[in-house]
């Protein structure tokens, strides 16, 4: 199977890991790490540019060399340059890299310093006390990658669901083309859209007898087989991803998706009900004594319950089926209730398109509004702006905007919140923006009541109006920092400041439980996607999701308003 996206991603941000680590030119280095995030961030797979002839590149910050590269993995799956490098740089550097404070300098002391080559030897050292010869690695540092490896020893391995959903795609068509397949859905954690899924869980209904199992055996991405029988197979694909096939009979395909689906305390808890009124399920129907009684859909099944169909995203036990018995549950947001977006990058800091190409593609996404959020000036790493710089931005979006009708991009900033809770740019320069967006990006390791006050402060300033991605976490990487978020929110709610739901797939922060705490609380939310390039416009669905997940309607996210009553709602 041609490498997905994600698979190129890791092989780009892999290899410029062990080359930051190897100390080459700092150009180079971002060089792989901006081609990881813009073909993450791509709406297409590399492979079918390729296969329908498109010059790769054309995407932003790839040139001939990148372009072939990519061109390589597709066809190899691999990265000979990285391979390469693998054979002088441990590879498990690269991975000690992601530990809270240890960036390329560290990781690179531990190396040529103590021989320290993966997380074992680490913990070791940590142990042994022989980190505490070593500059740069105080008490403080020592104990949060401490506890930094402990959490992963302990945590199951989860990927984040873009990832379960770009594996999933070709499967899903090889599935449906086969001959006496008639319906093939994803259920699990995918179905519920998770941030991060286990493994893939597909459901097949097939005509009696179709070799669906052992022919799903032999695709592509099949690395090794963990069982396979008539009616289910379980493997393992290269990228390491278990995915679970059941195969059922259409006349049980609703209650084979509602049991598939979960998640396991939700489908007890309607069984549960189910015993109560004589009825009994399991994956292939509802049973009165005897008889089958429903089972072809899922409406039917919740319906011999007495409960209309409650959406995939809140079936975790959570209240929902309490809320579907009293007919309370919301109508969730969906991606065609969003006017715009009120995050995004452009040239101008860390992005990779100009204002223009952004506005092009808000409007061909059809939006009312789009907010440039660039970073400001103490975020350096990002080419931070300063109010000079944000003044003539300010000027080229009045010009832009004149030539549009039906669409305004917003003057705006993702502003620094400091180590103190004051902002990076000058109340002035703030009073000129349409939307206040603020933001922490450093000082994430301070202790709890710090970071609280630090955050409490920043939203004291009354012109701040959405505070981003607030706990800070990245999937898989970076824990939330340690913030008592309830008091963030109570703040927030209290002086009308909005809390972001960030869309992009390395974030989704507010995750779906936050989001759902920061609603009750009163806080405003919004879904934004803190766009980099104009495809990432496209990671919108990925906010959705969360929002639905934390049972957002359309009336709890500011950006399904328009334009004016947006800007009225954001006002504090
Ligand atoms: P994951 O894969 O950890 O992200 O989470 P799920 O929810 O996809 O869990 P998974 O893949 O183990 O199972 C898929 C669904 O199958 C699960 O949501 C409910 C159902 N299921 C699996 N095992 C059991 C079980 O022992 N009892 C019941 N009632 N349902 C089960
Ligand atoms: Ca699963
Ligand atoms: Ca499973």
């Amino acid at each position: 199977m041609a490498a997905s996206n994600a698979d190129i991603a890791e092989l780009f941000s892999r290899y410029a890991d062990l080359l930051e680590i190897q100390g080459a030119n700092p150009f180079r280095v971002r060089a792989y790490r901006n081609a990881a995030r813009v073909v993450a961030d791509s709406g297409r797979s590399m492979s079918d540019r390729m296969a329908a002839g498109e010059a790769l590149d054309d995407l932003p910050g790839i040139g001939k060399d990148l372009a072939a590269k990519i061109g390589t993995i597709v066809r190899t799956g691999a990265l000979p340059q990285l391979a390469e490098l693998e054979t002088r740089v441990p590879r498990a550097l690269g991975e000690l890299m992601n530990l809270p404070g240890l960036g390329p300098k560290r990781v690179k002391s531990l190396y040529r310093e103590l021989g320290i080559r993966n997380r074992e030897d680490l913990q070791r050292a940590i142990r042994s006390g022989a980190l505490r010869s070593l500059h740069g690695f105080g008490p403080k540092t020592t104990a949060r990658i401490a506890a930094a490896i402990e959490r992963r020893a302990v945590a199951p391995q989860r990927y984040r669901l873009v990832d379960a959903e770009q594996a999933a795609a070709p499967l899903l068509a090889c599935l449906g083309a086969m001959p006496g397949v008639e319906t093939v859905e994803v259920a699990g954690s995918l179905r519920r859209r998770r941030d991060m899924v286990g493994d893939i869980d597909i459901l097949v209904t097939a005509r009696r007898g179709a070799p669906v199992t052992h022919a799903f055996t032999r695709h592509d991405a099949v690395a090794s087989v963990l069982a396979v029988g008539a009616t289910r197979a379980s493997v393992q694909l290269h990228n390491g991803m278990q995915v679970d096939l059941r195969l059922v009979p259409a006349a049980s395909h609703g209650a084979a998706l509602h049991y598939f689906t979960g998640s396991k305390p939700h489908v007890v808890a309607v069984r549960g009900i189910a015993v109560a009124k004589g009825l009994k399920i399991n994956e292939y129907g509802v049973y009165r004594g005897g008889r089958r009684i429903a089972g072809r859909t899922e409406d039917e099944v919740f319906a011999a319950v007495g409960l209309p169909f409650i959406p995939p995203e809140l079936r975790e036990n959570r209240g929902e089926i309490e809320a579907a018995a009293d007919g309370r549950l919301p109508t969730l947001v969906e991606l065609g209730d969003v006017r715009g977006d009120l995050h995004a990058h452009t040239v101008a800091s860390d992005g990779h398109d100009s204002l223009q190409a952004m506005a092009d593609a808000a409007r061909a996404l059809g939006y009312d509004y789009l907010a440039i959020t660039d970073h400001s000036r103490r975020v350096r790493v990002a080419h931070g702006l300063d109010t000079r710089d944000l003044r003539a931005q300010f000027a080229e979006i009045d010009r832009l905007n004149a030539g549009f009708r039906g669409f305004r991009l917003l003057k705006s900033a993702e502003v620094d919140i400091l180590g103190d809770g004051h902002l990076d740019l000058p109340d002035a320069v703030l009073s000129e923006m349409d939307v206040v967006v603020v933001a922490a990006h450093y000082q994430l390791g301070l202790p709890a009541g710090k970071q609280t006050a630090r955050i409490l402060r920043a939203l004291d300033n009354r012109r701040v109006q959405i505070l981003a991605h607030p706990t800070t976490r990245l999937v898989n990487q970076r824990p939330e920092f340690a913030a008592h978020m309830e008091s963030i929110f109570a703040a927030a709610a209290e002086r009308g400041v909005a809390m972001e739901i960030n869309a992009q797939p390395d974030r989704l922060d507010l995750d779906d439980v936050h989001a759902r705490a920061a609603r009750a609380a009163g806080c405003k939310l919004v879904v934004s996607t803190d766009a980099h390039a104009a495809a990432g416009l496209a990671n919108m669905r990925h906010g959705v999701d969360q929002a639905r997940r934390a049972w957002l309607a359309a009336s709890d996210v500011l950006n399904t308003l328009p334009l004016e009553r947006l800007l009225r709602a954001l006002r504090r």
